[in-house]
């Protein structure tokens, strides 16, 4: 691929965290780097790991292709290859490419005197996978409480977990992330049409300039968050979308066994009612 025309006053030496300049170069577009390997390695590692599990199992239809954790009575131990000792495997390989990954664009950001804001945010969505398939089973007692890598294995799984505990909807924390969830949409969709409204105008038009993104919002609803606030209000509603999605799983087991219906009693019984 051709080297766009600012891509070279862009590729400065340095900003690396491991490996100084040994992997500090460029494959075509892609910056490499020392975790640029690490990502690669174990991207590899995992697709042939998952490939493997596949083989193992009694099906090559990808929708019921599945690899189970271990049954709940190995607890917190390594289980046997193909008795989810796979799954365990697959989970250390799939968290280190997520995190190498990561710490990748750490680098392009060290390299470029920008914020960590990407790696942050993509930061919240391995911390929902971990929290997942690491911190809940750990909290559980067993690995067999992780989720299994298949496609409607899966599916199977989040709608057992979820009539485990009678009627998900009213785990608070699931409301929360459901509603960052549509607001972030809203957000999208609002900002979206708001630019595309400006700066793409039919022929012979001209582009407008942000005031009258700010004049628009002011005739319609007297306020508007601005160009820069309408981005911070939308990292915001994302990585809260994750954050609590994360939370209303987390504390489905570890902190409350019974039906999600059920935790409103303290509102029920609040003395105000009596
Ligand atoms: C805005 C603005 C933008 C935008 C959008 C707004 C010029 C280009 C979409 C309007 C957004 C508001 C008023 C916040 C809505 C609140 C929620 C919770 C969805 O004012 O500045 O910049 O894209």
């Amino acid at each position: 691929m051709a080297m766009l025309s600012f891509e070279r006053k862009y590729r400065v030496r340095g900003g690396t965290l491991i490996g100084g300049d040994l992997f500090d170069f460029w494959v075509g577009p892609f910056y490499v780097g020392f975790f640029g390997v690490a990502t690669i390695f174990f991207s590899v590692l995992g697709t042939l790991l998952i490939i493997y599990g596949a083989a193992l199992g009694d099906t090559w239809n990808i929708w019921k292709i599945n690899i189970a954790p271990p049954d709940l009575s190995y607890g917190l131990a390594l289980a046997p290859l193909a008795e989810g000792g796979l799954w365990q495997v697959i989970t250390i390989v799939a968290t280190a490419a997520f995190v190498t990954w990561a710490l990748r664009e750490v680098e392009i950001c060290r390299k470029l005197g920008i914020g960590y804001h990407v790696p942050i945010a993509y930061g919240v969505a391995i911390f929902a996978y971990v929290v997942l398939v690491v911190v809940r089973p750990l909290l559980m007692g067993a690995w067999g409480h992780g989720f299994p890598y298949g496609i409607f294995s899966h599916l199977d799984w989040v709608s057992n977990v979820g009539y485990q505990y009678l009627h998900f909807h009213y785990n608070p924390a699931h409301m929360l992330a459901i509603t960052f969830f549509f607001t972030t949409t809203l957000a999208l969709a609002l900002h979206g049409g708001l630019i595309l409204s400006a700066i793409n105008p039919q022929k012979g038009e001209s582009v407008r300039t942000p005031e009258y993104e700010d004049t628009f919002f002011r005739d319609f609803i007297g306020y508007s968050v601005g160009t820069l606030g309408i981005h911070r209000l939308g990292l915001f509603l994302a990585l809260n979308a994750g954050f609590w999605s994360a939370v209303c799983i987390v504390i489905s087991g570890p902190f409350w066994t019974r039906g999600w219906p059920e935790w409103w009693g303290w509102w029920l019984n609040l003395p105000i009612w009596s």
